[in-house]
């Protein structure tokens, strides 16, 4: 039980314990990530496509890009490390704060997850107040709404504010938890880059698991150059010694 020696005695009184998630989570899942190669499509960068801006230029490119990304999400199963972060529920109370718009950590089993930036499932209408889930395919892009215009995603695009009503909360669990493991994000997207910093004002233990640096790693309390896959589940079973 090497990794996580250095906080075994700090986490006999951890009472609230937060996750914040990036792409690298479900990386070992089979989902692209944002960075190097992973963050190109058709040769797009992903983070240029992800813009209101894109969509209105090309509503059918960037539907195909989202019906490709549904289709390999739909595809994807939970790995280890997902599974670990829904089993430490047993032991203390748990709550995930993901970037992620895959839903790979409710389909693992846990239970408080709150999407920063939306969700694969989720269509809206670009005008009338129309929202809905489909897990299904469009077979026609860009899809209508009823009221004749274009349907969307329901993620929250570059330029776009978080919804603030899981912003809010995700601010207050972030400032109440005593240790706050950030997983598989380079830190790079604000604003849920600036949560680590509510889990410091609040004196909590921040880990990182993560293979590469990142924006913050120098505010870790503890750095885990590992994967979410390999190293979550070790960091479980110290729970389940105590
Ligand atoms: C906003 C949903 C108010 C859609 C996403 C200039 C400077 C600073 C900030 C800005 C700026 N200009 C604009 C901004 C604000 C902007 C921003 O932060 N831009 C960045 C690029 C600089 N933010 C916004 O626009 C946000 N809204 O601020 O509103 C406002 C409004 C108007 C004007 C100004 C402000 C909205 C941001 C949300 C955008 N939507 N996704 C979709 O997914 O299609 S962001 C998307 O990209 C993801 O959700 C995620 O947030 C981000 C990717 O980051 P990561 O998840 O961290 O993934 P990444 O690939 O980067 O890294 C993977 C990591 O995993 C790496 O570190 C790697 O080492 C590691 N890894 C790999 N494998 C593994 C692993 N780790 C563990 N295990 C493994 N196996
Ligand atoms: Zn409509």
């Amino acid at each position: 039980m090497k990794m996580f020696e250095s906080i075994k005695e700090q986490i006999r009184d951890i009472k609230k314990i937060v996750f914040v998630t990036g792409a690298g989570m479900s990386q070992e899942s089979g989902v692209p990530t944002f960075r190097g190669k992973d963050g190109l499509w058709r040769n797009y960068d992903a983070m240029k496509l992800a813009t209101i801006d894109a969509f209105y230029d090309n509503p059918k490119l960037v539907w195909e890009w989202y019906n490709e990304r549904r289709r390999n999400i739909f595809a994807a199963r939970p790995n280890l490390g997902h599974k670990a972060v829904a089993e430490l529920e047993k032991y203390t109370e748990v709550v995930v704060l993901t970037q992620n718009i895959d839903g790979l950590h409710q389909k693992a089993g846990s239970s408080e997850v709150l999407e920063l930036h939306g969700s694969i499932v989720k269509i809206k209408c670009s005008v009338c107040n129309f929202k809905d889930e489909i897990m299904v395919e469009f077979s026609e892009i860009p899809p209508l709404c009823k009221c004749g215009n274009i349907l969307r995603p329901d993620v929250v695009w570059f330029g776009e504010s978080l919804p603030q009503d899981v912003w809010q909360k995700a601010m207050i669990f972030a400032s109440q938890c005593d240790l706050m493991v950030i997983v598989g994000t380079s830190l790079v997207v604000s604003p849920a880059n600036t949560l680590p910093i509510y889990a410091k004002q609040n004196n909590a233990i921040l880990v990182e698991v993560n293979p590469e640096d990142t924006e913050m790693s120098s505010e870790m309390n503890l750095v885990i150059r590992n994967t979410s896959a390999v190293a979550l589940p070790e960091f479980v079973s110290m729970f389940k010694e105590n």
